[in-house]
């Protein structure tokens, strides 16, 4: 039987890998064969995509580049990672996956949505996961987050994450918006509060698939 395929989807800062983490290992205890893969990335070409697109370099990908490369990046894990391992009935889960696209390069930079869709497909054969779990922040609580991560570990913002307010605003609701556009496959939590609280959210809606 074919596994299940799960995303996380989110503004930065919303617990993405925590949760990720933590559904995987319960997943586990259950028995359950778990696979966790990450996008951009997630296989050896992939994972130099990642690097690509969140460098801070003199000559940036322009937004059409950046569509591309991420595209580049999912068509990759989805062929040699993803859709193996459904094949063999394990779950994946996966940090960020198509709706990361339609966020940040259609709502957040302006590249038509439906576009981005066609697109899409093509890069993973019409793969779409069978449960999406968006955790929401509020653009502050995501910055707040990120400025506190990167003071413990000495870090800095990528290029993406320096993106202005507006921008980070803009993605926020479109990621929303393609949640209340496809209420089956979507479970929006508030990932602003307690990180045990959103946990059981998450498990909740797991169970429910
Ligand atoms: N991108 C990606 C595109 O533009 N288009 C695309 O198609 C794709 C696939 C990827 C970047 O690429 C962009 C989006 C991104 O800008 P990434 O590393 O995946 O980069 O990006 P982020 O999503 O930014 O990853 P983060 O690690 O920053 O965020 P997470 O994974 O959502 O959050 P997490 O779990 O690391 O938690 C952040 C901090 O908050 C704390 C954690 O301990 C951590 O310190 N935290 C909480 N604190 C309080 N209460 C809670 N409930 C908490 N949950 C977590």
């Amino acid at each position: 039987m074919r596994g299940k395929f799960i995303t996380f989807e989110g503004p930065e800062g919303g617990g993405k890998s925590t949760h990720v983490r933590e559904l995987a290992d319960a997943l586990r205890a259950e028995g359950h064969k778990v696979l966790v893969t990450r996008e951009p990335g997630g296989t050896r070409l992939a994972e130099k995509i990642r690097g690509l697109v969140r460098e801070e370099i003199e000559d940036p990908p322009v937004t059409r580049s950046e569509v591309l490369l991420f595209l580049a990046s999912r068509a990759q894990v989805v062929a040699n990672v993803i859709k193996p391992a459904l094949a063999r009935g394990e779950w994946v889960i996966c940090d960020r996956f198509a709706d990361s696209t339609f966020a940040y390069q259609g709502y957040g930079r302006g590249i038509d949505v439906q576009l981005l869709k066609n697109f899409n497909d093509f890069a993973t054969e019409g793969l779409v996961p069978d449960l999406t779990i968006l955790l929401d922040v509020p653009p502050e609580v995501s910055r707040a987050r990120l400025a506190a991560r990167q003071a413990a570990t000495a870090t800095q913002a990528d290029r993406i994450e320096q993106a202005g307010e507006e921008f980070h605003r803009r993605l926020r609701d479109g990621f929303l918006e393609l949640a209340r556009a496809e209420p089956n496959r979507f479970a929006v939590i508030d990932s602003s509060g307690e990180r045990e609280a959103v946990s059981a959210a998450v498990l909740a809606a797991v169970q429910r698939l």
